[in-house]
C-alpha cells in the first residue's frame, strides 16, 4: 500500500492508483472531461490539474500515479485559476445555448462552469462554424458543442474497432469527425451510439423522438400501444437517484400509462416468441448442416456490423427478427385482429436501451403495407425525458402490471439484456425440444459474466454443441475473422454490440459504466429467478398465440411475419 494525503487528508491506496481515483475514495470529485473509467488515459483537457507539493507544474490527477509520502492540493489558487482558465478556453469556442441543448441539465461542461463561477466567458469567441451531422435515424453529431476531450473516438475504437470518429483540422479548428466528413450512414458506423454515452456534453445524441410519440398520443384516433426493452427496468431508476440496478418494472409501466400509453406491454415477450422461432431454426440447421454456425441477429448494432464488415458471412445471421420487431409484427396483425383495432390506427412505440434500434425500424423489410411495424423508438435517456417533462415523483410511484396478453414473459426473456443472455435463452428451449426431457437447472453460467469471449461445449442428447458469446464488435471481430479463416468450430454464436450486452447499451442513461452494468446484470438474473416460467416456450399466452395463429415455429405464417433477410 502507499500512503498520501490529498488536502491533509491521510490515505492509503495500491500501487498504480492515480491521484483522481485516491481522491474518488476520500469523497472528493476533482474535476474531469477527457477521463472516462472505463477508457484508456489521454490527459488531454487538463481540468484535473492539482498541485503536489515540491513538483514545480502542476500535475494531471488522472494520468499521475500516486507515490509514498505524496501531498496532493486540489484547491489552491493556482489550481483554481488554472481550471477556471481551462474553462475559459472551452467556453470561447462553445456554441452558447445551453438552454436549448439536448444535454441542458446534464452536460459535464454545464456542470462545471457553474461550479468554477465561470459564468460569463471572458474570451472572445474563436470556433468557427461547423455543419451538424444528422441525415440517419440514430444519430445527432454537432461538433458546436464539442469540448474535444475524445472520449467518443476512444469509445468508437477501443469499444468496436471501428474507428469513424477522429480528430481533424489545427488549433482553434480541431474538431472530430468522421472520414470525408461523411453522414454515419455512408462510413462504417453501425449506430451503437457509444459515443453518445461517452459524449461529456450534447455534441453526440440520438435523434429525439418524444415529439413524434407525444402528437401521436394527443391523437385521438390512434391506439398507442408500447413494449419496453428486457434492459429498461434495470436502468431507469438511475436518473431518480435510485441505487444503481434497482428493478424498476412496476413503476416504469405506472409512468408509461400516466404518460398516456394505451396498452403498456412487454418486448420480453417477443424475446420468448423470438426464442422459439430461433431454437427451431437452430435445431433445423444442426440437422441439415447448412449454414453453420448460426449467429444470433437481435441486436441492430451487430446486424449493421455484419452487413458492412462481413457482407459474405451474412447467411449465418439467424432469420429470426428481433423481440422489438417480432412483437411490433404481431401488434399490428393478429392483436389488431382481436382487438377490432384497424392496423392503420395503431401506433407502436419501442422502449429501448438502444439508439440502433431507431436505425432497424427504417429498413423497408420491417414494415408492411407501406407502414412500419414500429413507429417509434424511444431511449431509455428519451423516457426519461418523458417522466420529467410529467413532472412524475418516479421514486415514489404506486407500483402496477403490464397489460396482457403480451406482457406476461418468461426468465429466459428477461436475460436477454445481458451478455449471454440469448444463448442461455436458446438453449433451455433446445435442450428440451433436441432431448424430449426437462431441463432440471435452467442456469447455464459458462455463458454468464462478462468475460470479452466466452466459450463452452454442451452436450444436449448425443450432439456436442459448441457455443460462443462476444459483446463488443471489438471481440466479435476475433470470431468472425476465423470464421472467414474456416478456423471455427461453432454451431451456435451470440454477439451484442455493447459492452455487457443491451444492459450497456447506447441509449442507456448518461453516467453507465461497467461497474454500473454489472448492478444491471446481476439486477437482470434476479429477475429471471424470480419469474415463474423460465424457459420461453412455456410462456402460456406464447401457447395460445401458436394454437391460434402461428400454427407452428417456422411455419409459413410465422416465416412471413416473423422472419427476415440481410442485405450486403
Ligand atoms: Fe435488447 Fe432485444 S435484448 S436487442 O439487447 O433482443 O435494445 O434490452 O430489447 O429487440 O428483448 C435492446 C435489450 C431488446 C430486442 C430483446
Ligand atoms: Fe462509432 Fe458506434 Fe458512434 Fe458509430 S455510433 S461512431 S460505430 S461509437
Ligand atoms: Fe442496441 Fe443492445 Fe445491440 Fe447495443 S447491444 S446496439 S443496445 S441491441
Amino acid at each position: 500500500l502507499i500512503n498520501l494525503k490529498i488536502n491533509n487528508m491521510p490515505i492509503s491506496v495500491k500501487k498504480g492508483t492515480k491521484i483522481l481515483q485516491a481522491a474518488q475514495m476520500l469523497h472528493i470529485d476533482i474535476p474531469h472531461l477527457c477521463y472516462h473509467p472505463d477508457q484508456r488515459i489521454k490527459a488531454r483537457c487538463r481540468i484535473c490539474s492539482v498541485e503536489v507539493v515540491g513538483q514545480r507544474r502542476l500535475l494531471a490527477a488522472c494520468s499521475t500515479e500516486c507515490w509514498e509520502g505524496m501531498e496532493v492540493f486540489t484547491d489552491t489558487k493556482v489550481v483554481r485559476d488554472t481550471q477556471r482558465g481551462i474553462l475559459q478556453l472551452i467556453m470561447a469556442d462553445h456554441e452558447e445555448n445551453c438552454l436549448t441543448c439536448p444535454r441542458n441539465g446534464n452536460c459535464v461542461l454545464q456542470q462545471l462552469c457553474s461550479r468554477f463561477n465561470v459564468l460569463r466567458p471572458n474570451i472572445p469567441h474563436v470556433g468557427q462554424h461547423i455543419e451538424k451531422r444528422g441525415a440517419n435515424p440514430s444519430l445527432v453529431h454537432d461538433p458546436e458543442k464539442c469540448v474535444k476531450c475524445g472520449r467518443c473516438i476512444r469509445a468508437c475504437k477501443e469499444i468496436q474497432g471501428i474507428e469513424v470518429l477522429g480528430f481533424a483540422g489545427r488549433s482553434t479548428n480541431i474538431h472530430v469527425t468522421t472520414p470525408f466528413d461523411a453522414e454515419f450512414d455512408n462510413t462504417k458506423c453501425v449506430l451503437c451510439g457509444q459515443c453518445s454515452l461517452a459524449c461529456p456534453v450534447g455534441a453526440l445524441v440520438e435523434k429525439d423522438d418524444t415529439d413524434r410519440v407525444l402528437d401521436a398520443i394527443f391523437d385521438p384516433n390512434k391506439t398507442v400501444i408500447v413494449q419496453t426493452a428486457p434492459s429498461v427496468r434495470i436502468a431507469l431508476g438511475d436518473e431518480f437517484g435510485m441505487p444503481k440496478g434497482s428493478i424498476v418494472t412496476k413503476k416504469m409501466v405506472t409512468a408509461l400509462r400516466m404518460i398516456g400509453f394505451d396498452k403498456v406491454f412487454d418486448t420480453n415477450y417477443g424475446a420468448d416468441l423470438t426464442i422459439t422461432e430461433e431454437a427451431n431454426e437452430l435445431i433445423e440447421r444442426i440437422k441439415s448442416g447448412k449454414k453453420m454456425p448460426m449467429a444470433t441477429s437481435c441486436c441492430p448494432g451487430w446486424v449493421n456490423y455484419m452487413e458492412k464488415h462481413y457482407p459474405d458471412l451474412l447467411d449465418h445471421l439467424s432469420t429470426t427478427k428481433s423481440p422489438m420487431q417480432i412483437f411490433s409484427a404481431i401488434t399490428k396483425t393478429h392483436y389488431a385482429k382481436q382487438e377490432n383495432l384497424d392496423p392503420k390506427n395503431i401506433f407502436t412505440v419501442a422502449i429501448m436501451p438502444c439508439i440502433a434500434k431507431k436505425y432497424e425500424i427504417t429498413r423497408p423489410e420491417m414494415a408492411h403495407d407501406g407502414r412500419p411495424d414500429t413507429d417509434a423508438v424511444l431511449t431509455t435517456r428519451e423516457l426519461i425525458k418523458l417522466i420529467k417533462y410529467i413532472g412524475i415523483d418516479f421514486e415514489n410511484l404506486p407500483e402496477s402490471e403490464f397489460d396482457n396478453p403480451m406482457g406476461t414473459a418468461t426468465g429466459a426473456a428477461a436475460i436477454f439484456g445481458a451478455t449471454g443472455g440469448v444463448m442461455e435463452a436458446a438453449l433451455r428451449t433446445t435442450y428440451e425440444w433436441l432431448t424430449g426431457e426437462e431441463m432440471k437447472n435452467v442456469e447455464y453460467t459458462p455463458v454468464r459474466g462478462f468475460d470479452g469471449i466466452k466459450e463452452a461445449q454442451i452436450n444436449i442428447g448425443d450432439k456436442t454443441i459448441n457455443i460462443a458469446v462476444a459483446h463488443t464488435l471489438n471481440n466479435a471481430k476475433i470470431l468472425m475473422d476465423k470464421l472467414r479463416a474456416g478456423e471455427c468450430k461453432y454451431d451456435f454464436i451470440e454477439v451484442m454490440a455493447c459492452p455487457g450486452g443491451c444492459l450497456g447499451g447506447g441509449g442507456q442513461p448518461i453516467g453507465t459504466t461497467m461497474e454500473v452494468n454489472k448492478k444491471r446484470m446481476e439486477s437482470i438474473y434476479q429477475i429471471d429467478k424470480n419469474t415463474k416460467y423460465r424457459k420461453s416456450h412455456e410462456n402460456p399466452y406464447l401457447k395460445q398465440l401458436y394454437k391460434d395463429f402461428l400454427e407452428k415455429p417456422g411455419s409459413e405464417i410465422a416465416h412471413k411475419l416473423l422472419h427476415t433477410h440481410y442485405q450486403a
